[in-house]
């Protein structure tokens, strides 16, 4: 085992010395080819059985329509955008625990693993260039629960993707920085997704992916991805995944108003952001902790 002082990884035997040091630097790592493609055409799937309305949501899946669609006659996958929320679906759960893919969740938050936030994001054509970008952010500012080292996300392309459909840019060492304020920038027409503004003169790397790549990246590192100018879709699974004991911590009233509304619109008027939290997310390996136990405040 190495003797080098490692902060953003395990010690572990899934991850290389050379690939330990490029995620401790850069703060992701794209893994070529992780993804059987059996397993992303049955998401694929799903998706589409969500998309036509043939699946019941059950509590928290929520099926999110493309702003800039909704009020055309664009229906199915042509309309939305973004399947949310998941981990209990036990066909989408098959990527959520897919073994190569927590092998390496784990070399990087450790052998307790709860997936936290799961979204299959769509961009379908014809969105405004607008809607179907998504400014430069960091998904910590999303989360009550802590440290940032114990959060990892993994994305998965489900079919090719580069600058033309809408890929992934990342900003190398960023997630050696803080959390920054979010707002929304001034063009974009999508309420889900705030930013960092003012950072534009900073390099990114564009992530350009095959079906079946999967980059995973630390909770603080900026990155977003551009609009799909194609006539084609742009489709990618993603999970955001928590050592089991994360503690919890109170957020800012603007995050408490998105996950509330959600709460409130899966009938559950009365939750608290946290529990809300705790309640949709699921074990994935290892001794439960702080994400399974509902009645700590911890
Ligand atoms: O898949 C995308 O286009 C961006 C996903 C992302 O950055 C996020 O949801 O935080």
């Amino acid at each position: 085992m190495s003797t080098k002082k490692y902060k953003y990884t395990k010690d572990n035997v899934y991850l290389t010395e050379v690939q330990r040091d490029f995620y401790e630097e850069n703060g992701y790592i794209v893994f070529r080819n992780l993804v059987d493609f059996n397993l992303l055409d049955e998401c694929t799937n799903r998706f589409l059985e969500y998309c036509d309305g043939k699946v019941n949501t059950g509590y928290y899946v929520k099926v999110i329509k493309d702003m800039s669609l909704k009020n055309t006659d664009a229906k199915g996958e042509f309309l939305i955008n973004k399947i949310q929320d998941f981990n209990y679906d036990d066909i989408l759960f098959k990527y959520i625990s897919y073994k190569p893919l927590v092998d390496i969740v784990q070399s990087i938050i450790g052998p307790n693993v709860t997936a936290a936030h799961s979204m299959l994001i769509n961009k379908p054509p014809n969105s405004e260039k607008n809607t179907s970008r998504h400014p430069l952010h960091q998904d910590l500012h999303c989360f009550p629960f802590r440290p940032a080292e114990l959060i990892v996300a993994s994305w998965t392309a489900m079919e090719k993707v580069d600058e033309k459909n809408g890929c992934l840019f990342v900003m190398p060492g960023s997630h050696k920085g803080t959390l920054l304020e979010h707002e929304y920038p001034p063009n974009v027409t999508n309420p889900g997704y705030r930013g960092v503004l003012g950072l534009e003169h900073i390099p990114t790397v564009n992530l350009v992916m095959e079906k079946g790549d999967t980059v995973f990246f630390h909770p603080l590192l900026f990155h977003g991805s551009g609009p799909n100018l194609t006539k084609g879709f742009r489709k990618a699974l993603s999970v955001h995944y928590g050592a089991n004991n994360c503690n919890f911590i109170n957020v800012t009233p603007k995050m408490d108003k998105v996950a509330l509304y959600h709460a409130k619109t899966k009938g559950f008027p009365e939750v608290t952001f946290n529990l809300y939290w705790k309640a949709k997310s699921r074990i994935v390996r290892g001794e439960p902790g702080n994400f399974q136990n509902l009645r700590s405040q911890l």
